[in-house]
């Protein structure tokens, strides 16, 4: 059966690169080799095919039909300086469907092909002028919703993290070459390689695989919302405190304790950290069964939440809020709590060990709260971003390295020869491929592109 190869097949892709819909403009993207002669050859205006790259030209573009679709500009990019390493033109029509549909209608009549999902990017990808971690990056820059998600996304763009992955990659390239010397002196009876001396790669290795496997939970939090539970017996003030952290009358507050049923969530930007507040119902003894499934809900947003704000009622006894906060953090040792003692308007102050006061009615404390929520958030990694994992698949290959790597150091430590280790420190070497695209499969670019839009 034949490959279809896309970049290779010398076809023309177009795709309005702009959201569907309409808007004041409307981007219209021509990439390939015959991108320039097939957009010029629609062109009223000076000649495209004989434009310099980067330049921006206005005219009128007719269809084969000989109607003027549009008066509009064309930006022409000459290969190899281009996004996808082709030629490219891009049009900027004006933002009527019916425009953005006739144009690329007239254009495939033309002789361009409808573009698949992520093609331009993927045509990036094999034309060398991105690796598959930077790609990535480009579908995360389009999609971030906060200042974190966009820092993030705009590093592995510029390929700060492929990098960073590359020097790995290299470390274990010579680590395999330091084996491999080990077995050409290995029938002389020459202990060459200092067995010693590898371990210790070995194990600095690990403990940066580890680091960054470990990066993920807050990488992945920081792009999708830190998720942070809001918990505490009836009546707390945990949906007070939703509203007020949301700015918005999200959640009904009453004073009729089990108000809140249902979980009830939403999102917030605190100092360019995405936050997804979840509310729930108050933690207490029932049989009600509406309620105790509520409680149920609760529970489990609380056992998979980043941060759980845990808030004590101080005009409601204190021992049985004690002992329920105990059972949580003790079976949920992962989680981190921020203790709040709320209606601060209503008691002095309590001994610090039992938590920073707050009054949802008069906002005291919620400075504090919000500076301990993006701490949290961004706490303990590097401030450069680059060193934080935020994609599924790049955690997974960071951690079949790690496993693999492991191996090979369990094999240093129990004397396994030298040809046994050599091949699991290339299965990690491989699995760092993946994440740049040292190492492909057509079944992982599908993968990896179809997530992508059309256009992108
Ligand atoms: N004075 C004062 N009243 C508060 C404060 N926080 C909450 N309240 C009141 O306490 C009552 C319960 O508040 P909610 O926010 O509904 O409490 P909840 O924890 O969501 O309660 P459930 O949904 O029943 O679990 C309401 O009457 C609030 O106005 C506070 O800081 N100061
Ligand atoms: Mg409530």
């Amino acid at each position: 059966m034949e490959q279809f190869e896309v970049g290779i097949d010398g076809s023309s892709i177009v795709a309005v690169a702009t959201a569907p819909g309409t808007g004041g403009i409307a981007v219209v993207r021509v990439s390939g080799k015959d991108a320039i002669k097939i957009v010029d050859s629609a062109w009223k205006g000076a000649s495209l095919e004989k434009a310099d790259s980067h330049t921006v030209h206005l005219g009128k573009y007719v269809s084969t039909a000989g109607d003027v679709l549009d008066e509009c500009v064309a930006t022409v990019f000459r290969a190899p300086n281009s996004f996808t390493g082709e030629n490219i033109v891009e049009l900027g029509l004006h933002g009527s469907r019916w425009i953005q549909r006739e144009v690329v209608a007239d254009l495939i009549r033309r002789g361009a092909r409808g573009a698949d999902r992520g093609e331009f990017t993927r045509r990036a990808f094999m034309n060398g002028r991105l690796d598959l971690a930077q790609a990535e990056g480009v579908a995360d820059l389009i999609a971030a919703s906060s200042k974190a998600a966009h820092a993030l996304a705009m590093s592995q763009t510029r390929g700060a993290f492929s990098r960073g992955l590359e020097e790995v990659r290299e470390k274990l390239v010579e680590f395999a070459a330091l084996l491999e010397l080990e077995l050409d002196f290995s029938e002389e009876d020459v202990e060459f390689a200092d067995r010693s001396r590898l371990k210790e790669l070995a194990k600095g290795l690990l403990a940066r695989l580890d680091r960054l496997a470990a990066s993920y939970s807050s990488g992945a939090a920081l792009k999708e919302g830190v998720p942070v539970v809001i918990a505490g017996i009836p009546n707390a003030g945990k949906s007070s405190l939703l509203n007020l952290l949301l700015g918005d009358d999200k959640a009904i507050v009453s004073d009729i304790p089990g108000t809140t049923r249902d979980t009830i969530e939403d999102t917030a930007e605190i100092d360019g950290v995405l936050f997804r507040f979840i509310d729930t119902a108050g933690l207490r003894a029932t049989t009600d069964t509406v309620e105790n499934l509520g409680i149920d809900r609760a529970r489990a947003k609380m056992r998979r939440a980043r941060i759980v704000i845990w808030i004590f009622d101080p005009t409601a006894e204190e021992a049985p809020q004690e002992e329920e906060y105990g059972r949580f953090a003790s079976e949920n040792p992962d989680v981190e709590v921020i203790r709040v003692v709320g209606k601060g308007d209503k008691i002095p102050a309590p001994p610090l060990s039992k938590g920073m006061l707050m009054s949802m009615k008069s906002g005291e404390g919620l400075d504090t709260l919000r500076q301990r929520l993006t701490a949290s958030a961004t706490g303990g990694y590097d401030p450069q971003w680059e060193f934080i994992v935020t994609n599924a698949r790049h955690y997974e290959a960071l951690l079949r390295s790690g496993e693999a790597l492991r191996r090979a150091l369990e094999g240093l430590e129990s004397n396994l020869s030298a040809d046994f280790i050599a091949q699991d420190v290339r299965e990690a070497t491989h699995h760092i491929g993946t994440i740049t695209g040292a190492v492909t499969t057509d079944t992982l670019l599908h993968h990896i592109f179809q997530n992508f839009c059309i256009g992108k």
